[in-house]
């Protein structure tokens, strides 16, 4: 494996292309239309060489998708072909949440039941009063070591949070079975490389990732 493909997976307008934007692209202005820039068709590469946790720097290809999941022999290319996902929902919107669920479930099936390289977002944490999905309900629904983040594209809420959340996650399987895709050390000093664009946010709420 040469490229780590982070796959981002959602209901329409959840705010997934947001999302990526503003984790790649963090000092672009608040656009009034978010998610613009990325995506317009329907799905679209973002490759990029980003620092890890551990101060080495790996490719990554970022994935955004759209309109998915109407087709599934497409998303299941895209589950298939894809190293980690972050299965994004709304929490205004019940029903994409609904999705989600059966998004992740759909990874498992194909992936296997032990796969861990997935994060679900609640995004639109800024629409308090809209809120449809409970923090404690997703929560309880979830199995015991699960990611998961919420996060607000709109307000920079926690962008990074779900990234950093997946490349740790990448290297504790490294550390578990060894392989790593091809990278360069950082040649920056350390602490410039701890300043990490991806340095996390506070997490909203994460099982397995604190800082
Ligand atoms: N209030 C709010 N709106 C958002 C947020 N993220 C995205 N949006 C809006 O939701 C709509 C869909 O966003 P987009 O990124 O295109 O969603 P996608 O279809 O999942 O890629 C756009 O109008 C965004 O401006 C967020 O965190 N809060
Ligand atoms: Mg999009």
């Amino acid at each position: 494996m040469k490229v780590l493909k982070v796959v981002v997976l959602g209901a329409d307008k959840v705010g997934k292309s947001s999302l990526l934007e503003k984790f790649l692209l963090p000092d672009n202005p608040l656009q009034p239309n978010l998610g613009s820039t990325l995506s317009k068709d329907i799905y679209n590469v973002n490759s990029k060489t980003v620092p890890f946790p551990d101060g080495v720097h790996r490719r990554v290809d970022f994935i955004d998708t759209s309109d998915i999941c109407e087709f599934p022999a497409m998303k299941r290319v895209y589950i298939q072909s894809g190293d980690a996902f972050v299965v994004v929902y709304a929490i205004d919107d019940a029903r994409s949440y609904e999705i989600a669920k059966a998004l992740c479930e759909e990874i498992y099936n194909i992936k296997g039941r032990y796969f861990t390289s997935i994060v679900l977002v609640g995004n639109k944490i800024d629409r308090r009063s809209g809120r449809r999905v409970s923090t404690e309900d997703v929560m309880n629904e979830m199995e015991e070591t699960g990611l998961y983040s919420e996060t607000s594209a709109k307000l920079s809420v926690n962008i990074k949070c779900p990234f950093i959340i997946l490349f740790e996650n990448y290297l504790q399987n490294v550390r578990a079975n060894g392989h790593d895709i091809k990278s360069r050390r950082c040649t920056k000093s350390k602490s410039v490389c701890s300043q990490l664009q991806f340095q996390a946010d506070k997490p909203f709420r994460s099982r397995l990732y604190t800082v």
